[in-house]
């Protein structure tokens, strides 16, 4: 039988995922019999030629030391996506997280996080958590309402186990990115899908949870069902940085208009333009015009600043905000990370 390691000693490379980073060593899940090798190095001709590696990356792995869990990248294969903050390579679609309830259903927030993920151009499935806490005439309605806006949502329970193998077939043999604001059960849904991974719940984010590992880690984990799993504590709070043009785009139900006709302008920006065929009473025509004025104070600011990458919080003329600071990454820690972190912190002082 072929395994890993007669691959490796009969001089063969080895094609693996690249699941984590920390510090300067990628952490590798093989594709031929899903072994993993926590302490890979990028070689140096890598770093030359100035190419990254990332989570997510499919990479070409060298020299594996089973005994030690090292090994050498040796080559990235092309990407098929790359979303950055957090920088995931090959993801194919995200995971939109909202609680139906517990904490409130806000319709403008969702918009912003859809608008988000549809911005990535990648596919986005919408699950609705919590709904043991709703009546089924409820549900139906929220989900009329989601259907007028162009989505399907998954209604799912952690608590009761509503859907949730439903959901797992939508991950299954793909790389999903998990996205959704704080609260709505990002983490005991992950927990409840990949039991091994026990991420904290229900915990209040703040200064007093802000560990030692304060940096932002992003980490794919293994579904039983094949296929990885990302938390993203970056899309948190997500600003919208896409430009406004684009914006009705991003809307299904505008999409939908624009695909019917055309407006009479081609740089319609479907505000108050003669001849428009988006401009009408759709639900979400409210959002559009609140998320446009936004759009186009970011893109102002952009050009304004010197360093696009600080946190915004710009305020309005009407003294709404339009920014939310970025939150705290929220951490979640594993018993064995810990360990693993100070041994990679110890192996990477007797390098330098
Ligand atoms: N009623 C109900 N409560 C749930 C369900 N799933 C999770 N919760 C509760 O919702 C709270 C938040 O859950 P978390 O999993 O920590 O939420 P999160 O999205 O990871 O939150 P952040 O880490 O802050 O982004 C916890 O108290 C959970 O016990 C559910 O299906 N029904
Ligand atoms: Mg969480
Ligand atoms: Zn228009």
């Amino acid at each position: 039988m072929m395994t890993a390691e007669n691959l490796s000693t009969s001089g063969i490379q080895l094609l693996g995922t690249v699941l984590s980073q920390q510090a300067n060593f990628y952490h590798v899940q093989l594709e031929v019999d899903s072994r993993e090798l926590p302490l890979c190095t990028r070689r140096t001709r890598l770093k030359k030629i100035g190419q990254q590696v990332i989570v997510g990356d499919r990479v070409v792995v060298e020299e594996p030391d089973w005994t030690s869990g090292r090994g050498a990248i040796a080559e990235v294969l092309p990407r098929t996506s790359e979303l950055d903050r957090p920088a995931i390579a090959n993801v194919n679609q995200i995971l939109l997280v909202f609680a139906v309830c517990d904490p409130p259903l806000d319709a403008l927030q969702l918009s912003r996080f859809l608008l988000k993920a549809e911005s990535t151009g990648l596919n986005v499935v919408l699950c609705l958590n919590k709904s043991d806490l709703i009546s089924a005439e409820e549900k139906e309605e929220i989900n009329q309402r989601l259907s007028d806006w162009g989505y399907q949502p998954i209604f799912i329970s952690v608590y009761k186990n509503i859907n949730i193998e439903q959901l797992a077939l939508h991950l299954q043999n793909k790389i999903t990115v998990v996205a959704g604001p704080s609260g709505v059960g990002k983490s005991s849904l992950i927990n409840s899908l990949i039991p091994s991974v026990n991420l904290r719940t229900g915990e209040v984010s703040g200064k007093l949870s802000r560990g030692r590992h304060t940096t932002r880690h992003v980490q794919l984990f293994e579904l039983p069902g094949l296929g990885l799993l990302a938390d993203t504590p970056g899309f948190n709070q997500p600003d919208l940085d896409c430009q406004p043009e684009e914006l009705a785009s991003y809307f299904p139900e505008a999409r939908k208009l624009l695909e019917a006709g055309s407006c009479r302008f081609s740089n319609c920006s479907h505000r108050d333009e003669p001849g428009c065929v988006v401009r009408g009473d759709w639900e979400r025509y409210e959002h559009y015009l609140d998320l446009f004025e936004e759009a186009v104070v970011h893109q102002t600011h952009l050009h304004e600043q010197a360093d696009p990458e600080s946190t915004l919080k710009v305020k309005s003329k009407k003294g709404k905000q339009q920014y939310e600071p970025k939150l705290e990454s929220k951490k979640y820690r594993q018993k064995s990370r810990r360990t693993q972190l100070q041994e990679l912190q110890h192996l990477y002082q007797e390098e330098e």
